[in-house]
């Protein structure tokens, strides 16, 4: 297949490094245009790529037959529409990141969308990017029009496993979220690594409480039980992790807690729910992230 993977952070890099070993077609799309984007990957077992790909070519964007979007949330949005009148019709464009609500974003937008959920992982050392873990991609249709695209799974399974197709997403994204609504933040507010958060257990119970409220509202089929024992597996299985929104407060780079924790309140509002645990840690990133812009200016 011919692939143009849109941001080539740390998960761009190990899916374009494992879809060119599959004989797949790739190029990368930089924000800032370059003709070559490099990859250098240390994989699992230990094994490391380095290999430049072309990127910023709009012949082969205008030809390719899947755009795999791996940028932060808020980036999502405006990347993919500047993209979307070089990208043919039929082309899907299948979104990797963490939280909710770009699909509404990007209402109006012609080609087939999906949307997928991820759980390797991965961290930038330096120059390199370090492919942590594996973990598996569950991925399933954003619009109607792309509910036919489950073979996509099988192709990009034999490229980096294990990936998995769901006819309604909706249950994984939902439970992916109340993950990141838990642990993010938290490990922002203690500035601790995943499984230290472990000694803060009343704190995610209340967390967890106002997140299943949310999410049963929203007609997910889910009790206070089953959140804080997926939270809790997750935290305990991501236990030496530094959580994405901490490595960001940490370079002070903007965090996706507008689709994390944003998202869970717009729904709350939406639903009439109060959630003040999940408002008072929404307030504490967003002040610590004005703070360093504030700076900059
Ligand atoms: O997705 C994550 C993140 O850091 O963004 C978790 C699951 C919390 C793992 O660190």
């Amino acid at each position: 297949m011919k692939i143009t993977v849109l941001g080539c952070g740390a998960l761009g890099q190990i899916w374009l490094s494992a879809l060119d070993d599959q004989g797949h077609e790739v190029q990368g799309w930089l924000r800032v245009p370059q003709p070559w984007c490099s990859v250098n990957v240390v994989g699992v077992d230990g094994e490391t790529v380095n290999k430049m790909f072309i990127a910023n070519d709009p012949l082969f964007l205008a030809e390719s037959e899947l755009l795999l979007v791996t940028l932060k949330a808020w980036q999502v949005s405006e990347a993919v529409k500047n993209l979307q009148a070089l990208l043919p019709e039929h082309c899907p464009i299948l979104l990797l990141h963490n939280g909710m609500g770009t699909l509404d974003e990007l209402k109006g937008v012609k080609q087939p969308l999906l949307q997928g959920i991820t759980t390797h992982a991965a961290k930038r050392d330096g120059t390199v990017i370090v492919h942590v873990a594996n973990g598996i991609t569950h991925i399933g249709p954003g619009t109607p029009d792309s509910a036919a695209l489950s073979s996509l799974a099988e192709t990009l399974h034999h490229a980096l496993p294990d990936v998995a197709w769901h006819d309604h997403l909706a249950s994984a994204s939902w439970q992916k979220l109340a993950v990141n609504c838990v642990i993010n933040p938290l490990t922002v507010e203690h500035d601790c690594r995943n499984g230290d958060l472990l000694e803060h257990r009343s704190q995610i119970s209340v967390l967890c409480e106002e997140i299943a409220l949310v999410m049963e509202r929203e007609g997910q089929h889910t009790s206070f039980d089953s959140v804080m024992n997926y939270v809790l597996a997750v935290i305990e299985s991501t236990a030496e992790n530094s959580s994405s929104m901490r490595q960001d407060i940490h370079a002070q780079r903007r965090t996706e807690i507008e689709y994390i924790t944003g998202y869970l309140l717009r729904r709350a509002r939406a639903q009439g729910i109060v959630t003040p645990e999940n408002s008072r840690l929404y307030e504490l990133v967003k002040r610590k992230e004005q703070n360093y812009e504030r700076e900059r200016i």
